[in-house]
């Protein structure tokens, strides 16, 4: 089974001003792509490990083939977590009031703000191009904030995502420039809570 583009549940234009057209377009229709290419031109190599689900090979690469742990990591996880963050944006935002999982993050990092707070810090933080994400550590079973570099995914690291910020420079640069923070401000109106509830209470099973 080949990996395919998936659609987006929301026009190119439908995150503005937050997230500007031409970026959405070139970073689904290009970008993505390039991940998915890559991921199917290995797999293509190696039929048995093509029948596994990404999600078990992105959590088991150090038990991979050598030919195939690089290209899993890099495009595999660069189709996963793309295909993963495009559904957890929306162009309404909302969703977070009086689920369980506002609950949790309330528990967790003491306010909603403080988490906010910390999860801005998390992205701003990351040095060159990565990720930064709010999980669900399979290991504490309860949520935590994490970066990964590059398309390294919380898979790796016995951990589900719960919502993540792409802050390689492609995912902004056209409308930001190098004003990271003031992507990072935006991406907060173009949450899509419900998704991330749905997320947590599959990830809590
Ligand atoms: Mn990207």
């Amino acid at each position: 089974m080949e990996y395919t583009l998936p659609k987006l549940a929301y026009a190119y234009d439908a995150l503005e001003p937050y997230f500007d057209t031409q970026t959405m377009e070139i970073h689904h229709t290009k970008h993505h792509q390039v991940y998915i290419q890559n991921l199917n031109a290995a797999l293509a190599k190696e039929p048995v490990y093509a029948q596994r689900s990404l999600e078990d090979l992105l959590s088991n690469i150090p038990g991979l083939p050598e030919s195939l742990q690089k290209v899993i990591q890099n495009h595999g996880g660069g189709h996963y977590n793309h295909t993963f963050f495009w559904t957890i944006l929306n162009p309404r935002g909302g969703g977070l009031v009086g689920s369980e999982l506002e609950s949790e993050i309330s528990k967790t990092f003491g306010s909603f703000a403080t988490f906010q707070e910390d999860m801005n810090v998390a992205a701003k933080s990351v040095f060159g191009s990565g990720w930064a994400w709010l999980v669900f550590d399979k290991n504490t079973g309860g949520l935590r904030i994490m970066t990964t570099p590059n398309q390294d995914t919380p898979l790796m690291h016995h951990a589900l995502p719960i919502i993540g910020l792409d802050v390689w420079e492609h995912a902004y640069y056209l409308k930001y420039q190098n004003r990271r923070p003031d992507y990072i401000d935006a991406w907060w109106h173009v949450i899509n809570w419900s998704a991330a509830q749905d997320y947590y209470a599959v990830a809590k099973k």
